[in-house]
């Protein structure tokens, strides 16, 4: 059933109960609630916003990742259509799902969307909605945690909570918990396709349903089937990033049963030799990777976020972006869609290793979690590629293999974009399986610190060096320098906000003057919260151009001047 990613939408035959608000919450440290019988409500509980982290929301939660458990109730109202789910947005990581005491069934997982059946355990009056939510950090979970650095892990940075990754995991219900109405035999999934045809396109949509026949409009084109041609189209682009409203009917006995807006944009990605097009003509990305992340709130960031995100983005001059390290919330794709930003989706596959313990789980949810991606976010003709992991420890044995299959599984799942993932490997063995190799740098960093020049230097010789061998386009997905934000150096020294502009100077400048270079990503868009470590002071990794809370440091203006003139 794929009606956990066929997105919501009321109109006169669908309808949304949008459950934000203040729900009744309770750590369960000891994981007894189960056991107490909490299935079916809380005791005691407290009240916490949804969406939102719990972490920075309840005094003392800040290090607790759970059990935990939510609870809230509904009611439908007397004109309700004949089939009811429950969506969640997202739950990180693993939640199990509740009604009125029945066990509705569980979700592995942290940003993406599932949804459950509500059927017969749907009750007139009030129902009882109540759900455990679990983000303990395991080796056997994607992203992996729960190890101390070692060779095996690949990771070396020890962090408090343990992470093998650098950002905080927060947890909780971080995005919206909807109930949607949709009718009996309606529209279930919808994957739409578009090939570019001299002037004109041809649009197919294969959808699940259980209706008679479909229908599909777009403006006054209108086709009975799977398929509508345009005789005229015009592309989607960032220059011009035109959308078309795409209407799905569904009929059943002549009658109209089940309708479906979906806004799709005519664009074509290729990959030929060592240049990455968009309809046909050579791309080159200037932008950012981006966390979801800001105080209070954690990773259920705002819709009000996410559109300032996105501004500042443009602010800058930037045209694109990487949802580092994991699926972003579907508004801020909206806003790429509408704005052409193009966008790099990656998988919450962030900090693999090819070692046990927990090896072979940690792969098949991997690739459960990058179809669940790519049937999300298959439609948006901002997402130009996709990344099914960061920064993998790819020199392991058994990397190959397990990249190779990731990479794979994306390509057969969606062959109208490229696949890659985000290598900080020296000589990666398996950069060759990609379409697009895409790299994390941090000379003049973590490699040759204060030394911006050599740093530069370093990397014109490994970008030729790659290009050389693979003969692919190279994005650069990271890049970069802490600065605190206030601190200031003359001449530049590292962790000032002269340091960090002018190491991103020199780093652009290095990959632009090479054509095939598809594009630069800075690390990163803004500051953002790590666990505990003794390089990440008061929390916080300072790589952002932008401060936490959104202010520009001296980079955002190098880069508004880089980017925008
Ligand atoms: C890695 C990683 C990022 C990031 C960066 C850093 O390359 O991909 O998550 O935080 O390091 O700042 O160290």
């Amino acid at each position: 059933m794929h009606v956990g990613v066929l997105r919501p939408q009321t109109n006169t035959f669908r309808m949304v109960l949008d459950l934000s608000g203040l729900w009744e919450f309770r750590l369960d440290p000891d994981d007894t609630g189960k056991a107490e019988g909490w299935t079916d409500g809380i005791p005691d509980g407290r009240l916490i916003a949804v969406p939102g982290s719990w972490n920075e929301q309840l005094a003392g939660a800040r290090d607790a990742l759970g059990p935990a458990w939510y609870e809230t109730s509904f009611e439908l109202p007397r004109a309700w259509p004949a089939r009811t789910f429950v969506r969640f947005g997202s739950a990180d990581y693993l939640a199990e799902v509740f009604l009125n005491g029945e066990r509705l069934g569980e979700h592995e997982g942290g940003q993406l969307p599932f949804a459950f059946d509500l059927g017969l355990n749907l009750r007139p009056g009030l129902n009882r909605l109540v759900v455990r939510v679990d983000r303990r950090l395991l080796p056997d979970r994607v992203p992996p945690g729960g190890l101390p650095p070692s060779p095996e892990t690949g990771w070396e940075r020890d962090f408090n909570p343990q992470t093998s990754f650098d950002f905080f995991p927060y947890a909780g219900l971080q995005r919206a918990v909807q109930i949607c109405g949709v009718p009996e035999g309606g529209l279930d999934r919808i994957a739409v396709a578009t090939a570019l045809a001299g002037r004109g396109a041809l649009v197919s949509a294969s959808v699940e349903h259980g209706g008679d026949a479909l229908r599909l409009r777009l403006g006054d084109v209108v086709s009975d089937g799977e398929e509508l041609r345009l005789t005229d189209a015009r592309l989607w682009s960032p220059a011009d990033p035109h959308l078309e409203p795409l209407v799905v009917e569904l009929e059943r006995a002549g009658e109209i049963v089940d309708r479906y807006l979906l806004p799709i944009g005519l664009r074509s990605v290729e990959v030929e030799g060592d240049r990455l097009l968009l309809n046909g003509r050579p791309l080159r990305l200037r932008g950012f990777g981006r966390h979801e992340d800001f105080p209070v709130s954690g990773r259920g960031v705002p819709s009000a976020v996410t559109v300032s995100d996105l501004e500042l983005l443009r602010w800058t001059g930037a045209n694109s972006f990487r949802t580092a390290h994991y699926p972003h919330a579907e508004e801020a794709l909206d806003l790429a869609d509408r704005y052409g930003l193009l966008v790099v989706a990656e998988t919450p596959a962030v900090g693999l290793f090819f070692h046990e313990p927990g090896l072979e789980r940690r792969q098949e949810i991997a690739l459960r979690l990058l179809e669940e991606l790519i049937e999300r976010d298959r439609n948006r003709p901002s997402v130009i590629a996709w990344s099914v992991a960061n920064e993998p420890a790819s020199a392991q044995p058994g990397a190959g293999q397990a990249l190779r299959e990731l990479l794979e599984r994306a390509r057969a799942l969606d062959p109208s974009r490229p696949a890659t993932f985000a290598s900080n490997t020296p000589d990666d063995p398996v950069l060759e399986h990609c379409d697009v190799i895409a790299l994390n740098r941090y000379f003049g960093w973590y490699e040759l610190p204060g030394r911006i020049e050599e740093a530069a230097s370093r990397l014109a010789a490994d970008l030729d060096a790659i290009h050389e061998r693979h003969r692919k386009p190279i994005l650069l997905t990271e890049m970069g320098a802490d600065a605190i934000p206030g601190t200031h150096a003359d001449p530049a020294e590292m962790w000032s906000e002269e340091y960090q502009a002018a190491l991103l100077d020199e780093l652009l400048r290095v990959a632009e003057e090479r054509p095939f270079v598809c594009g630069a990503h800075v690390w990163t868009l803004c500051d953002f919260k790590t666990g505990q470590a003794e390089h990440r002071p008061a929390g916080l990794n300072f790589k952002g151009v932008f401060t936490r809370d959104r202010r520009p440091k001296l980079a955002a203006w190098h880069l508004r001047e880089r980017w925008k003139s």
